[in-house]
């Protein structure tokens, strides 16, 4: 049960002041988190939305482009910084407008939000911002709620799918209210949720127009030093807001003690401690200190019970109250319902369970694999036979970093490889060929300024683009250069060739990711190459726009050796037979698994791997 969150009377023309519990909220929908985020978003009003996808916060743009096109313009931008300017840009334009992303995404847009906060909002500015405690699939694990400290901007913490749309449409009243962006908290749990929610109507907002207000709207020093003083005032005016609001909701229980507690923890909290006081944060910035003042001298003990960093129980005992925390809770990975229990157990608050009964059904353990036919494997095989020094970036072609291919020497965040690369071949220690390895998506996302900056200060690297015609890694999410937009239609489409002949560099290859002959000897040009050289692997994606079967092929088990080679690849369709050549496994293909890339017959050094039709011709 979600409860009610009563908006405060706006100024905003919307007519958005009701509770948002209204009258007209008589549909329940099966919605998932992030789905109840953009509806949340829909419902409000948004004019312009647009993001980068990331794991867990894709689906909240997916799911808006669903939307009229009319109602939203919802878009894929092509990094989170250029999402969050064109969100601001409507809203200096005085419509509602928002942006998602994962949380590693903040750090990209950040530099936006940290002016932007002082610059405030005309039409209200929404980030939902998604992190992944347990770190599920992203390169590390950050908590946004330190990015909503350091920018000054509430925090809005939804726990479940129903307060996500509900915290989602308030978040644009008290931005518009209060003159500032607001972050929506968003985690994998709740994003992958799926749960009944009420919904209700869109609130059309006619246009604020824009705001000729320089003072306000241009940062330079001296505006900014007066924005600045105003950050501080405007968190007074939140603190007071939070002070009155139905989003601090105190349940009341029958035992002395008492939880602090928000997001997905206060669920697991509410079915671990019935009895315990809870005060429940739907907004972990700023505080509301009065509020926990009476919270904290009506119970014995004050336990704060929140994922990752301890931002709240800090907070709280900066302003003098008696808290524990993350001396019972970890403040790494993901909780769970075990994780609490075993924190209140440590508190002495739950009894401890000795024998706690395994789970009955256990997932079997399955290393991370390119799939099979993934046309980045060539290229892989290909820079490990160079002796290549490779640094990597972020996308499914990471997986080549682990066995059998093991091809990675680098990863560190989007759009790293090529400036790595850089600073590698600069640094002047390296004997073997440095290449970069990056992804279309990435390479779009951030990989262009660095091959600027590569080409700029004439170092020898060779770039390779894998070209895969899809955002793969998040579900094939299009971009600029799939030439279709987030709602399908055609767009231009960026052309590689010409963006990078462009920028200077006239070693450039265009081959079939599929040819291992090509991609073996440009691959070798390539890196023999003075001065910077790239290579692009151009081949769709095997699950993308469907996917793609070809027609199998087959080991002739007379003919194979069980040299191994083909299993180099890390192809899931391969497996070891149980017939023995000289004492060596043969090697078979699941066929139902394979989709024909052809990759392990091209690289086969016995010639035993064929198309299925081959065996039938020859009966
Ligand atoms: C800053 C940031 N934003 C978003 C993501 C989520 N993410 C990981 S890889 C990736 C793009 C992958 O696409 P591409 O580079 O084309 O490689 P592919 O997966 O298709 O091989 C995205 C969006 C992230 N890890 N970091």
């Amino acid at each position: 049960m979600t409860a009610q969150i009563t908006a405060q009377p706006l100024d905003h023309n919307s007519g958005n002041g009701e509770s948002l519990n209204d009258a007209n909220q008589s549909e329940i929908l099966p919605l998932m988190g992030n789905e109840a985020i953009a509806r949340g978003a829909w419902e409000a009003g948004v004019k312009v939305a647009a993001a980068y996808p990331g794991t867990p916060s894709t689906e909240i743009m997916e799911s808006l482009g669903k939307f009229p096109a009319d109602d939203v313009k919802a878009e894929w931008a092509t990094n989170e910084k250029v999402g969050l300017d064109v969100a601001i840009g409507a809203s200096f334009a005085g419509s509602r407008a928002m942006t998602s992303m994962k949380h590693v995404g903040l750090n990209v847009a950040a530099d936006a939000l940290m002016s932007q906060t002082y610059i405030g909002v005309n039409g209200g500015l929404v980030l939902v911002v998604c992190d992944d405690p347990g770190i599920h699939s992203s390169q590390n694990e950050q908590d946004t709620r330190i990015y909503g400290h350091l920018a000054m901007v509430p925090v809005l913490e939804p726990s479940d799918a129903q307060e996500a749309l509900d915290y989602t449409k308030l978040a644009f009243d008290i931005s518009e209210r209060f003159d500032t962006p607001v972050i929506v908290r968003g985690t994998t749990r709740l994003s992958h949720t799926r749960s009944l929610v009420r919904v209700g109507e869109r609130h059309e907002n006619a246009s604020l127009g824009f705001n000729e207000n320089p003072q306000k709207n241009v940062m330079i020093p001296g505006h900014a030093r007066l924005r600045h003083s105003a950050l501080f005032e405007r968190e007074k005016q939140l603190r007071q807001y939070f002070e009155d609001s139905d989003l601090i909701r105190w349940e009341q229980g029958s035992q002395s003690v008492g939880i602090v507690t928000m997001s997905t923890a206060y669920s697991y909290v509410k079915e671990l401690m019935p009895q315990a006081h809870v005060l429940k944060l739907g907004a972990s910035y700023p505080l509301p200190e009065n509020r926990l003042r009476e919270f904290c001298s009506a119970v014995d003990r004050v336990i704060v019970v929140e994922e990752l960093e301890p931002i709240v129980e800090n907070e709280m005992k900066l302003m003098g109250f008696e808290v524990e925390g993350k001396s019972l809770f970890p403040r790494e990975g993901e909780f769970s319902p075990d994780v609490i229990r075993e924190g209140l157990e440590k508190a002495g608050l739950l009894e401890t369970s000795k024998a706690r009964p395994p789970a009955s059904v256990q997932a079997m353990p399955r290393p991370p694999l390119l799939c099979a036919g993934c046309p980045h494997t060539g290229a892989y095989m290909a820079l490990r036979a160079l002796n290549a020094r490779v640094s990597g970036d972020i996308g499914c072609y990471t997986l080549a970093a682990v066995e059998p291919l093991k091809a990675i020497d680098t990863t560190v965040s989007m759009g790293s490889s090529i400036a790595n690369a850089t600073g590698m071949a600069l640094a002047g220690s390296e004997t073997r060929p440095i290449v970069a390895t990056i992804g279309d998506s990435t390479f779009l996302h951030a990989g262009i300024p660095p091959l600027i900056n590569a080409v700029y200060n004439n170092v020898n690297i060779t770039v390779v683009l894998l070209d895969n015609h899809i955002t793969a890694m998040t579900g094939g999410q299009d971009h600029p250069g799939t030439g279709r937009n987030l709602r399908g239609e055609e767009v231009h489409k960026t052309d590689y060739e010409a963006l990078i002949r462009s920028l200077g560099i006239t070693w450039i290859k265009k081959i079939d990711a599929y040819n291992m002959g090509n991609v073996f000897q440009f691959l070798r040009e390539a890196t023999l190459y003075n001065g910077v050289s790239v290579v692009i692997m151009d081949r769709p994606c095997v699950l993308d726009p469907v996917k793609i079967k070809g027609e199998p092929f087959r080991v002739d088990a007379e003919a194979c050796t069980g040299c191994q080679t083909c299993m180099n690849l890390g192809c899931p369709a391969l497996t070891w037979s149980d017939e023995l050549f000289e004492g060596h496994r043969k090697v078979k293909i699941d066929e139902p698994n394979c989709i024909g890339c052809s990759l392990c017959a091209q690289v086969s050094a016995t010639n035993c791997i064929k198309p299925v039709a081959a065996f039938e011709t020859n009966g």
